[in-house]
Formats: C-alpha cells, sequence, structure tokens
C-alpha cells in the first residue's frame, strides 16, 4: 500500500505542485495541496515544502489563497470552469498566475506544522519563516472580510468553498440560488467525461455553482465587510461551515505552535484559537441534535441536516467536554458508525436520512479526508480505541478500493478518480502514525 501511494503521488507530481488527478483535476488544488504535503513530508520532504510554496506563491494581495491555481500549459478545457470563466486577471490584488476566485478550507497552518514536525531542521524552520506571514494573512482574510455574520468565524461564498461540494448541508441554502440546468448547455463539463455523471453534482447543481461564481466575479471577488459592496447584500449563498470553521480555529494552534519556531509571539494565535471555538461552539452547535451544522446567513438559522461537517470541530483541541461527548455520541451512532471495531469508515452523510446516496461524491460515499480529520480529533481528544478503530477500517478501505477519490461506504469499491492524491498522502500518515 505504501509503495502504490508512493507511486501515486510521483505520478502526479507536475514540475511544482502536485495534481489531484491527472483527468479529472489537472491544476494545483488548495485544500489538496496541505493534505498532499502532509503525505509527501513522510516520502518527500523537499516537495511537501515546495507544494505549500508553489500555492502561496498565488496567494491574493487580500490574503486570500485561491482554490485552484491553473497550469498555463494546459490546453483550454482541461478542466470546468477554467480560468477563462474566473478571469483573476480582472480583480484587484490578484497574483500574475490565474486562479480561481474562491477559497478552501484553511488546513495549510496545520498541514506545515505537521511536515516540520516531521523532520524538524534548519531547513524546515526556514520554510516555517517563509509560510508564517502568508498564513498569518489568509486568517486575517477570513476572520476580517469573510465574517459576513459578524461573530469572529468566516462565511463560505460557494459550496465549492467547503471543500464537500454538493454535500446535503448545501440543499436548502442552494434552493435559493436562481438558476436553470438548461444553462449548462452553453458549457461543456469535463467532470462526466471523466467520471460516471450518476456519481457528480447534477446538471442543475451545476447551474448553481456557475450562477454563484458569476456573480462573485461580476463585482470582480470584492468582499469589504462594510460598504455598498458588503457581501451580506448581494451574494445569493452565506454560510458559516462548521468543517471551515474548525480549521479556521485550528489553524491558530498550528499558528501558536509555528509563532514559537520562527521567532513571533504565539499568544495572540492561542487567543485567537480560544475565540474560534468558543464562536463554533455559540453559533453552529445545536443542543438538540447534539451535532453541529452549518448557519445559513440569509435565514440566520442551522442548517438540519446531519452530515460529516457536523462532526468536525473534534479537530478542535480545546473543544469543551459536552460538545466532544455529544459529537462522539453522534459519530458512534447508526447514522456514522464509528467504533473500536468497525467494518468501513465513516460516510459523507448520514445512512439513516432518506437522501443518503452512497454513489454520489459528498452525499454518502466515504472519503479519507473527512476520516483523517476525525482521527486525529480522536487522538487529541484521548481517543485512542475509536482512533484504533477508524485508522484501520480506513487501511482496509484502501486495501480494497485502491487510491481511488472516494468509496462506496459498505463494499469500499473505488469511485471517482483512479489516483487521487490526498488519498494516497493520508494513507502514508495513517499508516505512518499507528
Ligand atoms: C471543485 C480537487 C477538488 C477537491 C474538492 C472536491 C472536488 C472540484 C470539482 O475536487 O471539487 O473544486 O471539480 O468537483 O469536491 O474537495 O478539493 O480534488
Amino acid at each position: 500500500m505504501r509503495r502504490l501511494a508512493i507511486a501515486t503521488l510521483d505520478a502526479n507530481w507536475e514540475h511544482d505542485h502536485t495534481v489531484p488527478s491527472r483527468t479529472l483535476y489537472p491544476h494545483q488544488w488548495s485544500w489538496d495541496s496541505a493534505f498532499i504535503a502532509i503525505g509527501l513530508a513522510h516520502v518527500r520532504p523537499d516537495r511537501a515544502w515546495r507544494e505549500l510554496r508553489t500555492l502561496f506563491a498565488a496567494q491574493w494581495a487580500d490574503g486570500r489563497v485561491p482554490h485552484i491555481v491553473f497550469n498555463p500549459a494546459l490546453r483550454v478545457g482541461s478542466y470546468f470552469p477554467g480560468p477563462e470563466f474566473w478571469g483573476s486577471a480582472a480583480a484587484e490584488g490578484a497574483p500574475a498566475a490565474a486562479t480561481s476566485g474562491i477559497v478552501q478550507p484553511p488546513v495549510h497552518a496545520q498541514a506545515a506544522w505537521l511536515v516540520h514536525r516531521r523532520a524538524p531542521s534548519e531547513a524546515s524552520a526556514q520554510a516555517l519563516r517563509w509560510l508564517y506571514p502568508r498564513l498569518v494573512a489568509q486568517q486575517r482574510y477570513l476572520t476580517g472580510r469573510r465574517d459576513v455574520g459578524g461573530a469572529g468565524l468566516a462565511a463560505i461564498v460557494h459550496p465549492w468553498e467547503s471543500g464537500l461540494d454538493n454535500s446535503p448541508a448545501w440543499d436548502a441554502p442552494m434552493a435559493a440560488v436562481a438558476a436553470d440546468a438548461a444553462v449548462m448547455r452553453a458549457y461543456r463539463r469535463h467532470d462526466t467525461a471523466h467520471a460516471d455523471a450518476a456519481h457528480r453534482p447534477t446538471d442543475l447543481d451545476y447551474a448553481r455553482y456557475v450562477a454563484i461564481v458569476a456573480s462573485y466575479r461580476d463585482r470582480r471577488y470584492r468582499d469589504r465587510r462594510y460598504s455598498d459592496q458588503a457581501l451580506a447584500g448581494w451574494h445569493p449563498f452565506l454560510v458559516e461551515c462548521p468543517l471551515f470553521n474548525a480549521a479556521l480555529g485550528a489553524a491558530e494552534h498550528a499558528l501558536a505552535r509555528i509563532a514559537a519556531v520562527v521567532g513571533a509571539d504565539p499568544g495572540p494565535h492561542r487567543d485567537r484559537a480560544a475565540r474560534i471555538t468558543e464562536a463554533v461552539v455559540r453559533r453552529l452547535h445545536d443542543p438538540v441534535t447534539g451535532t453541529f451544522h452549518p448557519r445559513d446567513l440569509r435565514t440566520d438559522r442551522l442548517i438540519p441536516a446531519r452530515t460529516v461537517l457536523g462532526l468536525m470541530p473534534l479537530i478542535l483541541p480545546d473543544l469543551p467536554g459536552r460538545q466532544v461527548r455529544a459529537v462522539l455520541t453522534e459519530a458512534c451512532s447508526a447514522r456514522f458508525g464509528l467504533a473500536p471495531r468497525m467494518p468501513r469508515p465513516l460516510p459523507t452523510h448520514d445512512r439513516t436520512a432518506p437522501d443518503f446516496e452512497p454513489l454520489r461524491y459528498w452525499r454518502g460515499p466515504s472519503w479519507m479526508n473527512t476520516n483523517w480529520l476525525l482521527w486525529r480529533g480522536l487522538r487529541a481528544h484521548h481517543r485512542p480505541d475509536l482512533a484504533a478503530g477508524l485508522r484501520e477500517s480506513m487501511l482496509a478501505l484502501v486495501a480494497t478500493g485502491g487510491c481511488h477519490e472516494y468509496f462506496h461506504p459498505d463494499t469500499a469499491a473505488g469511485l471517482g478518480s483512479a489516483a487521487f492524491s490526498w488519498t494516497a498522502s493520508l494513507l502514508l500518515d495513517t499508516l505512518a502514525e499507528g
């Protein structure tokens, strides 16, 4: 399995970054690169730093780290929506490279810390010194311009920003986005040429994805908080996501550790981490269901769907005991099946829900990254029994399905891309840290 993982990452290496998949995602993706660096640290540490440096070289002047950095060498049409659709060059403060204008969960500080901790050296400390101000700027953007709700959390402006694109969590806010599936006749979807359409988002989903991007792009991705351009006034999709904001808080914990290495003050990071955790609990935890839910800022209501996103605040090391227990109850229920002995890792959606779909992308299949995050959270909260059960099931998943992008949650049959980078890299980390 280790050999398969290394071969997958080597085959997906593209001169200064790793593509998530040669067929489906041939450019550089933001949170993929963080997960990829974590695995590369075990086998190709120089490349791990290169991966993060390439991504942050495309950071915008306002601090946003784009979710896609496009490879200019690829032909038009190698991914939809491509650079011509995003039009980043017309936006103020965009880098020279063509990028998207949206972000993904900020798991990069955590990744940088893990890469350094794996083999601390003068070279890794130097890499941290380069990254530190950039990671701080990323946090400042997210907790500043993106604090649309005014509570110290970041709002996502597109389901793609969550990383769990078509999660049932987004059905309600997406239903309010005006779009017609027929507009997709004007475009050529690239994903359905490489993966089974029944395993991917629908055309109506895509019509809405495109409409939300167009709305943001046409305002040149401006998102000042207070002005006639404030996002709250016009943007059709604004949500506080538990995974995204748990990553935001975990990043401050990682930055506190990085600060100590680079000679900066860890104190402000610890303070910010505490404030984010408090806000995640206050704004996103529902004492009735016991789990966390996204908050739709358009209605100021929690979204009722119980998806794997609701378990992700477990990655916050300072999550209060009450919420830790509640999340573990949810994770160990029939909805998700966490146990000291478990045949399969967690699915991405509540197995008992009527809209659970075992084959469709983020609406049921098991993914390595959400399970890896939960595994880390279980270890941080001293549950070695559950962490060990989950780890075994993750290894069995890849042993059965290979380095696929996602997996049937019962059979572990591989779905989507057959050579997916973060499956490979997180497998390496899971194997190494038994
Ligand atoms: C849109 C690259 C990315 C992941 C996301 C995953 C998928 C893109 C797509 O692929 O999203 O960003 O085209 O479907 O949902 O989490 O980062 O692997």
